[in-house]
Parts: C-alpha cells; structure tokens; sequence
C-alpha cells in the first residue's frame, strides 16, 4: 500500500496502462517494436527464432496485464489460497499454450504470416521447459493449467533449475545424457529480485530464557543461502484469470564473491561460495519413481520449503488475520513426499518464531497440509538418515522426534501395549543408521492423504500405509483420480481432432467441460464423421511418420498399425515385455512364407523415454529395442511388415506429436505397480485404443469407455503376491514363447549376448519380479487380436469415438474440482472480479 500511487494521479496512469492485443494490427506493432527495440534485430536478420522471441514478447506483455490484474484481484478479495508445492513442474513449451489460452492464436497467424512467418516455425523454436521426469511432474503442470482455467487461486511453488532433465542422445544404441542449458532465453519468467528470501543451513540449537522467563530454541550460526523469486505466469483458457507459478533460485547470501580473498589474490577461493550456493537450484535429479538420497537432493527440498513457507507466511501476515485463521486462508498441497520438511518448518515458525504453544501449532499444521501419494514401489519411498538431518537441519530433527513422540504417545493410548504398531508406523526407523520415514511424517502432518487412481488409492491403504488406517481410521485416506488437461492434450497437440469435434458438438465448450463429449457417440454411426475421424489419424501419423524419417532416417509406413510406448524406462513398466514381443513377432514373420506373410498386418512398434542415468538396468533395455531395430529395420524379407523406432530425447513437446498418431499404446505395468498413469487418458483422448493391464487409472477407463473397447490382459493385481512366491521357490518354468524369445537373443540374433545377460536373467526362473514370463502369453494373444482388429475398419473407428466421448471424466479439471470440495475447502474467484482491475485496492 505504501508503494501505491496517489488517487489524484491514478487517471494519469490508467491512460497509459498496457492493454491487451486484440486485434492483428497491434499484434504486429508490438511485434515488431520486440524485435527491434528488445532484440535489436530488423526486418534483414530476423530470422525463426527471432519470429519466436517476438511473438513470445508481445504475448508476454499481454499475459502479465492478466497477470497483475489477478494478483491484484486475490489480494483484494483475500480468500483461501491453495499452493501446490512440487519439485517437478514439466511444462513444456508455452508459446502455443498461452495463445490458445488467451483466445489469440489466429491474430498471431495472420499477423506473422504478414511479416514473413509461418507461426508453426516459430512455435517450434522454444525449448522445453523440462523441470520434471515423468508423471508426478506433468500432473503438477496440467492441474496448474486447470486451477487458472477454473479461476481457483491458486500458486505452484518450485525450483528453477538451471538445468532441467538431461537431454538424451543415442549413441552406438546406447542412451547418453546431455546437459539441458534450457535458460538461454526465456521469456516466461520474471525476475523478482525485491523478493529474496535468507535460508539457513547447518548451524547449532541453543536454549535459552526469553523475555518471559520461557525456555525457548533457537537455532542459530548455520550458512545462510539467498531464495531468489522467479514468476511465471499461468493462464487459464478462455478466463482472465492468471495464476503465478513462483520458482526459487539460490544465490550467495554475501554477494557476488570474496573481495577479501579476491584483493588477498586467491582467485579460485573468492567464487566458490557463490558456486556452492548456486549449486542448490543448479540441477533437477534425473530420477522417477527411484529415492536418491542425496545430501544435495534434501538441500534442494528445505531451500525451496522454507522459502515458499516463508512468503506464504508474510502474505497471510499481511493481512493482520489471528493464527487460528491460517487454516482458513491457506491450504498446501504436498505434490509427493518431497516437501515434507515443510510440516516441521511451519511447525517451527509458529513455536519458535511466532511464540505459540506446541498444540496449537500443530492443530494448524495439519489442517493446512495434504499429501499425494505416487507410488506403491518400496524403492521410491523417501527416507532421510538421522545424522545427515542432525547436521544440515538440527533443530528440525528436534522436532520431528517432538513429533514422533507425541504421536506415538496418542497411539500407545489408544493401542495399549502394542509394541509391534508403534515401531510399524513410528516416523524413525530403527536401521543403521536410524532414518526418517518421510511418507510417514507426510500422512502424521497432514489432514488428507489421497493416492491417485481408485487401485492405487486402495493399495495404499491396504499395504504401505494400512497401520496408519488403523490409528486414524479410514478417513484420512482419500482418492482422487489423476486427469490431464484437454487444452494442451487434445485442442493443441491434435487441432484437427479438436476442430472436428467442436464442428460435431457446435462449439469448444467440451474444453471446458469434458462431460460434452459425450454428444460424440451419436455421431459414431455417422459415415461421413467417421471418414473424416480417420483421416485425422493418418494425418498425424503422416506426421509422426515425416519427423521419424527427418530424426532416424528409417522409413515407416503410414498405412501401418503404428504402436506406441512412451514414457520413462522402467522395469515395471515392463518396456522389455514389448521389445520381447516385438522379437517374438520378428521370429514368427521370419518363419513364414512369403504367401503367408501377405495376410500380415504391418506394424510399426515405437519406442520412447529416458532411462535414469544409474539404473543400468532400463539403459540395457534401450540397448535391445535400439539392437532389435538395426536388425528388423534392415532385414530385406521383412520390409515394412515390422519396423521398431526408437525416438530420441522423449518429452512434452514430443508428447504433443507422438500422442495423436497413436493407432494403439501400451500401458503394460506389472498389475498393482503404476499408480495411475496419464498417458493412458493422453491417448485414448485423442482416439487411440489402448493395451493394457488391469493397474492404475487402465482400470477406470475400462469402466467408462467399455470393455470392448480396451484390450486387457494379464495378472490381476490380487495374484502378484502369489505369483512371486511362486517364482521364488521356483516353482514355475518360464513361458516357452518368451523361452524362444531370449534363447534367440542368447543365440545373438540382436549382437553380442553379453550385453543382455542382466536383463535376460531378470526375467529367468527364480527372479522375474515384474512378472514377464507370467503375462507373456496373454499379451502376445492379445497383440493378435489387436492385429485382427485393426483391419475391421468401421468397427475400430467406432471404438475410437465411443472412448473419445467416454474420457469426460479424466479432466485435470474434474480432479482439480475434487481437490477443492473433498481436500481444500476452496472457493474459485469469482468471475466479475476478474473482468475489471481493482484500482482502489
Ligand atoms: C507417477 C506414477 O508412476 C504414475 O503412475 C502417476 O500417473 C504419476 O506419478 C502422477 O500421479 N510417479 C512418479 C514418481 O512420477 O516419481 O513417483
């Protein structure tokens, strides 16, 4: 309020104030003005990237208008925020995003094209914002899409690493990793160098008397670490309304460097604490669904708790309003179990800092929190060594033990002598060393935990955590099934797609209300509709198909069943049991006769993600899908009935490609291993049929698009225990078609066999954890009724419709909705507020 500008001189301002682009001309000034004025280029070295960085700038200016507008607005109206912390943001590009959102893609069209571009080069000269590995990441950037969209205020809260997940290269069939050195030129950012933030590390507790004659903590003496605030700017579809996503990037708290070790000639000494604070915020960690357990790694998560707790905190300050209204004005989503230091650091503010007595700051912490829950896999579960928090983090550990041991003390009162529960659900493990059991604090301190599809929801309950549903009952434990956002994942990626449906609906409504699709299945009958549905399709694969020719050099038909895999690599995600099947198709078309061969579906099997840089394992997979290409991919007799791609560098902007030439896709975990998947709904929103096992969110979209329109197979999640057993005590032989597959790959069909032997032993008698051998048969049975039904022509396509209309409910809208009702208690702002600016404010 200090900082404002007098009332009598508001009118003055407002003449002045930027507006928005509305029609192609002012498009094309402030083009142009970029260009030349921020770029200092001209109409004679403008070259694509330059199209792109102008077109960036004029939209940029445009979308921080909206920007200080809702900022002004939720300040104004004061209501409940929600912030959604997470490590990962995968967003992708923005360019096309934000002109779709903002209504002014097709002024930016005819705008550039006058000026001598075509908006498509433009849009494919931004590099991707990769600050993520996979599913939790994206999640988080589809769900800030939707809570702009849905005009729920609404911040994320990251870290804006400097490199964001490693670039993939193949060499020699092998995955490289290349540095991603993404912030060249970024335009979606702005710097907030006023809003900085001092981070405290190492240090001592001392106690001491204050002012009251109260014994009191404090922690003093550590290293302390600048928070730099970097916003980026969110806007929802077809609203006004934009949400801030505020990015941390740590600096030396003592300036640029040294000057006493600079003047004293020691050169090297005088940078390395800046180099040493910098390196917080330098890198993202390349794993998913994999615990690193890094010293850095847990720098990372406390630089970037405590610096978002710490605004959270002076906003709500701001508004005068007693603590026990925290709880009403903020509420803070745990995006996995990686901000959970967050619990013990408000707990902290408020009993340290703030004074208040232990109860009731921990009344308020756990009506603030909720947690997500990604991942059943013992090996993500994040645990933290007692020594390693005892030195970064002493006075947090005090209270984590603080914690721990009022909450066992409530448990042994309702549990009387129950040694065994305590010790199962006590936050400290007693192992060598003790550690902290990150996702037991995360459930201890908050008031909702929910998993992320219906399966993965029970799992959680009735495994990992089903001690916990003993002592708090069965209510703390919630789902909410994952969704994806139909703007990005269907209007951008497939335009044609989106067209064509909002011809048959009269309108783009179902974009924001999925629920409209439904309206398609009356068109599924209708031949003309249908016509064009599928030339839709082989457009994008033709597409898919040009950029594959473009990257690798290998020639696909367009006409061929294009199957598709991607995302990161994992043995439970079982990649291997497709390029097993692959082989397995290999050997059988090399078996027939060439009259045989005729009836044969041709098939393209396409391949994607990224290993983690130490799980060897995933990378040899990479090695046999990328072997098994240079074989079939060049074996005469083959010719285009098989064809096996490995795409390079798999990410979001690929996705956007990738995801609408799907004839089918493969969503094949070991039951009871993916949590949800979103990939799934990705696909089969754009008219893809899946195959798939019965995990994750496969399971819910079986029960809303129809059975007859998936392909299932395999295990049930209920029987993997059993089947385990079984291998362990070896009991079961190995299924004699994966037998012919490796004794294939043994006999070096596909290079030297050395090079398989881990993974090939990964799936022999006694191991076969992910269960391979098990589902074998049944999927390669499946895989041929997927052939027999992809030549029935009309029957396919209407597959393809019914399961488009039936996606409604996987939304990123409709789980946000569920968060706010069932999690939140949110209320979106609402609607006139956001038409006009508060001036008065
Ligand atoms: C992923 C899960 O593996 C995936 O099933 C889920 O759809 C996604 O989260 C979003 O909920 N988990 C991770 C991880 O990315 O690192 O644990």
């Amino acid at each position: 309020v200090e900082a404002s500008v007098p009332r009598h001189l508001r009118d003055m301002w407002r003449k002045f104030e930027a507006g928005e682009f509305k029609s192609k001309e002012e498009f094309q000034k402030e083009f142009v003005r970029h260009v030349e004025t921020t770029l200092a280029r001209s109409m004679y070295n403008c070259d694509d990237v330059g199209a792109y960085s102008g077109t960036a700038l004029a939209l940029r200016d445009r979308l921080i208008v909206a920007w200080n507008h809702t900022q002004q607005q939720q300040t104004f109206r004061d209501q409940k925020r929600v912030y959604y912390l997470s490590l990962e943001f995968l967003m992708g590009r923005t360019l096309d995003n934000a002109m779709l959102n903002c209504g002014v893609k097709d002024v930016v069209r005819s705008g550039i094209g006058e000026l001598g571009f075509r908006i498509e080069d433009a849009i494919d000269q931004e590099r991707d914002a990769a600050l993520g590995n996979g599913g939790l990441g994206r999640l988080a950037a589809c769900f800030l899409d939707s809570l702009a969209t849905l005009n729920f205020p609404a911040w994320g809260y990251g870290l804006r690493y400097k490199y964001g997940i490693f670039k993939q290269e193949i060499v020699d069939g092998y995955q490289v990793e290349v540095p991603d050195y993404w912030l060249d030129f970024n335009p979606w950012e702005f710097p907030r160098h006023d809003i900085s933030v001092d981070i405290m590390f190492y240090g001592g507790v001392r106690e001491k008397l204050d002012e009251n004659g109260k014994r009191v903590k404090v922690w003093e003496g550590g290293e302390i670490v600048q928070a730099i605030a970097f916003d980026v700017p969110i806007p929802g579809y077809d609203t006004a309304n934009c949400n801030n996503l505020r990015l941390w990037s740590s600096k030396a708290a003592n300036g640029e460097f040294d000057f006493q070790k600079f003047n004293a000639g020691d050169y090297d000494n005088a940078m390395s604490s800046q180099q040493r604070a910098e390196t917080i915020s330098a890198v993202l960690y390349p794993n998913d669904n994999i615990d690193s357990g890094k010293e850095l790694r847990l720098k990372q998560q406390y630089f970037w708790v405590a610096a978002s707790l710490y605004d959270i905190v002076r906003r709500f300050k701001k508004t005068h309003r007693p603590w026990s209204e925290f709880p009403d004005q903020v509420a803070i989503q745990l995006n996995d179990t990686h901000p959970t230091l967050a619990i013990p650091e408000l707990q902290r503010i408020l009993v340290d800092i703030e004074k208040l007595d232990w109860d009731t700051a921990w009344d308020i912490v756990t009506r603030v929190f909720s947690y997500t829950n990604h991942t059943v896999l013992p090996e993500a579960l994040e645990k933290w060594s007692v020594p390693l928090l005892q030195h970064l983090l002493p006075r947090h550990l005090q209270i984590i033990y603080d914690i721990n041991l009022f909450f066992l003390q409530s448990v042994e009162k309702k549990f009387p002598k129950d040694r065994e529960l305590l010790s199962a659900v006590s936050i400290i493990e007693e192992s060598q060393p003790q550690c902290i059991r990150m996702a037991y604090l995360a459930i201890i301190g908050s008031h909702k935990v929910n998993g992320v599809a219906e399966l993965h929801s029970d799992l959680i309950k009735t495994t990992i955590f089903k001690d916990f549903v003993r002592v708090f009952g069965p209510d703390r434990f919630t789902n909410v099934t994952n969704g994806i956002t139909p703007r990005r994942w269907l209007h951008q990626c497939n335009p044609k797609l989106s067209d064509h449906i909002a011809h048959a609906l009269g309108g783009y409504d179902f974009l924001k209300d999925t629920s409209l699709l439904k309206g398609l299945e009356k068109w599924a009958d209708d031949s003309a509709f249908v016509d064009e549905w599928m030339d839709i399709k082989l457009a994008n694969k033709v597409r898919l198909a040009r950029f594959i020719k473009d990257t690798t050099g290998i020639a696909v038909n367009p006409h061929a069943l294009f199957d598709i895999q991607v995302k990161r690599i994992h043995e439970y995600k079982r990649q291997q049991m497709n390029i097993f099947g692959v082989i397995h198709r290999y050997l059988s078309l090399k078996k027939m006769s060439p009259e045989e061969r005729k009836s044969v579906v041709p098939r393209v099997s396409i391949f994607g993600g990224k290993a983690a840089p130490g799980y060897w394992m995933a990378k040899t997979i990479i090695r046999l899908i990328t072997a098994v290409g240079d074989v079939v991919n060049n074996d005469p007799e083959i010719g285009d009935l098989l064809k096996v791609i490995f795409i390079e560098d798999y990410n979001v902007s690929k996705a956007e490609l990738i995801v609408p030439a799907s004839d089918i896709s493969e969503h094949i975990s070991t039951a009871g291993t993916e949590a949800s998947g979103t990939s799934n709904m990705k696909f089969v929103i754009n008219g893809g049929l899946i195959i798939g096992t019965c995990d994750g969110a496969n399971i819910e979209i079986t029960r809303e698009i129809g059975e007859e329109n998936i392909f299932l197979f395999g295990a049930l999640a209920e029987s993997v225990e059993e089947l385990r057993f079984a291998h362990r005590y070896g009991k079961t032989e190995m299924d004699p078609l994966l037998k012919e597959v490796c004794d294939s790959i043994e006999a070096g069909t596909f290079g030297d066999a050395s090079t398989f032997s881990s993974l090939l032993h990964s799936v022999a008698e006694g191991g076969d954890y992910y269960l391979v051998s098990d589902d074998f048969g049944s999927y390669i049975k499946t895989h041929a009724l997927v052939d027999e039904a992809f030549v029935k022509k009309d029957e396919w396509a209407r597959s393809s419709i019914i399961s488009v209309a039936n996606m409604g409910f996987f939304s990123a809208d409709r789980a946000i909705l569920e968060y706010a009702e069932t999690i939140w208690n949110l209320e979106p702002l609402p609607l006139e507020a956001l038409d006009k600016p508060v001036h008065e404010a």
